[in-house]
C-alpha cells in the first residue's frame, strides 16, 4: 500500500510541477462521478447505484450526525465506538485535554448547524435550531478555553443566526426570534472577564458561572489569544455593542506589538506580563490561526491594519521559515531552525496561501501534506522530515480538517481535477479506516490503524463540510462573490 501511495504522490507532484494538465490522468466519466455532474439524461445511471463522492460525503455526515443525536446528545460528543455520550471530565477539572473543549453545552449540536445548511437540509437545520433553543444554556460550572469556545460555540451560533435571519441566503427560518444571537451574547459575556488583564491578552480559560477562578494559568498560545476577531467583531456588528470587537482587536494587536525584529511572533505568551514563554515560531500548532485571522479580518472588516500584519508576517514566514518544500519551526529572534518536524495543523497553510493569492506556493506546500496523506492515509500529528526511520513523531490523526480545507481551497482556485481525486482518496481512507458503528473514530496511530473512541465536533463542522463543498461544485457558497470568509472552525 505504501508503495502504491508513494508512486501516486510522485506522479501527482510531477504532473503539477511540469504544468501538464492533470486532466489527462482522469477520464471525464471519472471526473463527473467525483463532482456528481450528471450526464445527458439517457446516460444517467441512478445515484443509488453509483454513489458519487458528494453523496457519499453526505451519507458520512448523516451517519455521524444521526448517531450523535441518538446516542450523544445532549452531551457534547458521541463516542463513536461505544455509542455513548461524552461531556466534560467532571471528576478531574484539570483534564484540559477534554475540558477546554467540552463544556457540557451540546457542543456537536451547535458546531454542526451550518453544515446542515451547506447540505441544503432546511428541515434538519430548523430542527437543530429548535434543539439549541430548548436545551442549551450557559449557566454552567464548566471551565472552558476562550479560543475553543469562541470558535466552536460562538462561531456556530452566529453562523446559524445569520442563515436563519438572511432572506438572500435561502435558509431563513420563519418564526425565528433571534435566540441564537441571545445565546451568543450570553456566552461571550461569560468569557469577557478573561480579557481583563494588564496587557489585554486574554487569560486562556474562564469558568462560565464563576468567571476567573484562582487556579487560572496565565500562559496562552498565540492562536488562542489572537484568533478571536472574526467571531467577536461579528457579534459586535450584529448587536451594535462594540465591546466584543474592541477586546478581540486589542488582544490581536497586543500580540503583534510584541513581535521580534524579524516580524515574527512566538507560540506562547504570558497574558499578564506580556512576556513570551516560548521562543518557537512556525505556521502550525499554537500559532496557525493568528495569520489566518490577520488576513480574514481584513477581508471581512476591510481594515488595512490587519492586512499590514498579514503582509509583514507572510513575508517573514517566507524569508525565515521556508526551506524549499517545508515551512520549518524557528527561533523567533535568531531565525534558527528549532525542530525537525511539521505538524498536522500546519496543513491549513496552503489554504491560506490560496486566499492570499499565492497559488503557486500553495500548490507546492499542499503536496507535502498530500505525500504525507498518501503514505499514512491520514496526517499524523507530527511528521519528522529529518529522522527517516522514525518519521512519525506523534502518530495520531484526530480526523482533523486542515488538509481537506487546503485541498478544497486549491480546487476552487485552480479547478484542477487532481484535487477532486485527492478528496476522493481522503473520503475512501476515512471510510476504510475510521468508520465505526456510531460515526467516525479518531485514529490513535496512523501506522497500526488503532482507533480512539472519540469524534471531535470539528469533524462535522469542518472536515465533512469542506469535503462536501469540494464535491458539490454547484453549492451556492462556491459561487458567492461576497467578502464572506470561513472562520477557523469553518463557520
Ligand atoms: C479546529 O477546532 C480548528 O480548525 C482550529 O483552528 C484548529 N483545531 C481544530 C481542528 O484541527
Amino acid at each position: 500500500m505504501v508503495g502504491r501511495r508513494k508512486f501516486a504522490a510522485v506522479a501527482g507532484a510531477l504532473l503539477l510541477l511540469a504544468g501538464t494538465p492533470s486532466t489527462f490522468a482522469f477520464p471525464k466519466a471519472h471526473l463527473d462521478r467525483l463532482k456528481c455532474v450528471l450526464l445527458i439524461p439517457p446516460l444517467l445511471i441512478s445515484i443509488a447505484n453509483v454513489p458519487p463522492s458528494r453523496q457519499e460525503t453526505k451519507e458520512a455526515f448523516y451517519h455521524s450526525w444521526s448517531h450523535y443525536l441518538n446516542y450523544g446528545f445532549p452531551e457534547d460528543e458521541v463516542a463513536p465506538i461505544s455509542c455513548s455520550g461524552r461531556g466534560s471530565d467532571r471528576k478531574n477539572p484539570n483534564n484540559i485535554g477534554l475540558n477546554d473543549v467540552l463544556g457540557d453545552f451540546s457542543l456537536t449540536l451547535i458546531d454542526s448547524m451550518d453544515t446542515l445548511v451547506m447540505m441544503d437540509d432546511q428541515e434538519g437545520f430548523e430542527a437543530a435550531v429548535k434543539k439549541v433553543e430548548r436545551f442549551v444554556q450557559f449557566d454552567l460550572p464548566s471551565r472552558v478555553q476562550i479560543f475553543e469556545t469562541t470558535i466552536r460555540v460562538i462561531g456556530g451560533l452566529l453562523s446559524a443566526h445569520i442563515y436563519a435571519t438572511s432572506p438572500d441566503l435561502g435558509h431563513q427560518i420563519k418564526d425565528y426570534n433571534g435566540s441564537l444571537l441571545t445565546l451568543a451574547v450570553d456566552l461571550a459575556d461569560r468569557l469577557m472577564p478573561a480579557f481583563d488583564t494588564p496587557t489585554g491578552i486574554p487569560l486562556p480559560r474562564a469558568n462560565l458561572r464563576r468567571g476567573i477562578d484562582q487556579e487560572n494559568i496565565t500562559e496562552t498560545c498565540t492562536a488562542g489569544a489572537g484568533s478571536l476577531v472574526l467571531e467577536f467583531a461579528t457579534l459586535s456588528r450584529l448587536t451594535g455593542d462594540d465591546k466584543y470587537e474592541a477586546v478581540a482587536r486589542r488582544a490581536f494587536f497586543a500580540i503583534w506589538e510584541r513581535r521580534t525584529a524579524l516580524d515574527i511572533v512566538g507560540t506562547a505568551i504570558d497574558s499578564v506580563s506580556g512576556l513570551w514563554l516560548s521562543a518557537m515560531s512556525g505556521v502550525g500548532a499554537s500559532i496557525d490561526s493568528f495569520y489566518e485571522y490577520a488576513l480574514k479580518s481584513y477581508i471581512l472588516l476591510g481594515d488595512e491594519q490587519f492586512l499590514d500584519v498579514f503582509a509583514l508576517s507572510y513575508a517573514a514566514i517566507k524569508e525565515n521559515m521556508l526551506d524549499d518544500w517545508l515551512y520549518k519551526n524557528i527561533h523567533m529572534v535568531t531565525g534558527q531552525v528549532l525542530t525537525g518536524w511539521v505538524d498536522a495543523l500546519a496543513a491549513f497553510f496552503p489554504g491560506l496561501q490560496v486566499l492570499a493569492g499565492d497559488v503557486n506556493a500553495a500548490v507546492k506546500s499542499h503536496l507535502v501534506y498530500y505525500k504525507i496523506w498518501m503514505t499514512y492515509a491520514g496526517t499524523p500529528e507530527r511528521w519528522n522530515y529529518v529522522n527517516r526511520k522514525g518519521s512519525v513523531e506523534l502518530g495520531w490523526y484526530g480526523l482533523r480538517p486542515e488538509f481537506v480545507e487546503s485541498n478544497y481551497m486549491l480546487y476552487r482556485a485552480t479547478k484542477d481535477p487532481f484535487y477532486l481525486h485527492v478528496g476522493a482518496q481522503i473520503l475512501s481512507d476515512l471510510q476504510t479506516r475510521a468508520r465505526v458503528a456510531c460515526g467516525y473514530a479518531s485514529i490513535h496511530n496512523v501506522q497500526t490503524g488503532e482507533l480512539d473512541d472519540r469524534m471531535e465536533s470539528f469533524f462535522l463542522s469542518e472536515t465533512l463540510k469542506y469535503l462536501y463543498l469540494l464535491f458539490d461544485v454547484d453549492n451556492p457558497l462556491n459561487h458567492d462573490g461576497s467578502n464572506f470568509v470561513f472562520s477557523t472552525e469553518a463557520h
